[in-house]
């Protein structure tokens, strides 16, 4: 084979395999993206405003997961859940917040924002700050057909991650998530379902619901990777409050 010849055919594949690689790096990923705050409540059956309203700040996207069951009146639904965050905790500007929404009775309460308690701090590789499982309750007043939902949402902006897991739902079908899946159960955003190789142990059985806000996975343009920018320093700052309390 002349050499340019051989030089070309190992070179053009390369090449292509090279540009793909780059076309490829600017595709969004699979990773499916939290959505907003209106349409989480259009999700969970809620008035428009109903998240902001909850008084934790602007709340900007988030995930969510429902389930439609029937109940009698004097019956007590209860769930597992524990609200994790990388935001640095307390925090004013990004109270990043887990919710639950019972309708068409019981409203919608935050379960836990960046004020709530956290004893375990930093027991999971991803996240900085962990509240650990608490139990919620409602009794219902009414016998009916009532949807339990439950999210968490980023605040004030759409970066520094936080995430709740879900678990023992008391009502329903597959409360437990022991089927490894949403079966009976509807998602919006990001949500999976996890093992204790997430690092944290459900509280019932095998498997947990696992609700988050990742940050964008893509990097289009400059406002974006001006995003990042911001995101690194604020990580930068959590990375120092860390240092600050390991000091103390
Ligand atoms: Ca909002
Ligand atoms: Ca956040
Ligand atoms: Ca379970």
């Amino acid at each position: 084979m002349d050499l340019k010849i051989a030089l070309y055919s190992t070179m053009a594949p390369t090449c292509g395999l090279l540009l793909g690689t780059v076309l490829m790096g600017f595709q969004p990923l699979a990773t499916a993206q939290p959505v907003s705050d209106a349409a989480l409540e259009n999700f969970v059956g809620q008035p428009s405003g109903t998240i902001d309203n909850l008084g934790n700040g602007d709340a900007t996207e988030g995930s969510a997961i429902k389930q439609t069951f029937s109940a009698s009146a004097g019956q007590t639904v209860t769930l597992d859940w524990n609200f994790l965050t990388n935001e640095a905790t307390p925090n004013t500007l990004y109270n990043d917040f887990a919710f639950v929404s019972v309708r068409p009775l019981g409203g919608t309460s935050t379960l836990a924002d960046t004020n709530s308690r956290f004893p375990l701090l930093g027991n999971n590789a991803r996240f900085n700050d962990e509240t650990g499982y608490n139990t919620f309750s409602y009794d219902i007043p009414t016998t009916g057909t009532y949807t339990l939902g439950l999210g968490v949402v980023d605040v004030g902006d759409r970066v520094v991650n936080s995430g709740l897991l879900v678990d023992n739902v008391n009502v329903g079908t597959n409360g437990s998530f022991e089927a490894g899946d949403f079966s009976g159960w509807e998602t919006i955003g990001n949500t999976s379902i996890v093992d204790s190789a997430f690092g944290i142990n459900p509280t019932e059985g095998n498997s947990q619901a696992y609700l988050s806000v990742p940050e964008p996975s893509t990097i289009l343009g400059s406002v974006i990777v001006l995003g990042v920018g911001t995101l690194l320093k604020r990580t930068a700052k959590h990375k120092h409050k860390n240092l600050n309390e390991s000091i103390k």
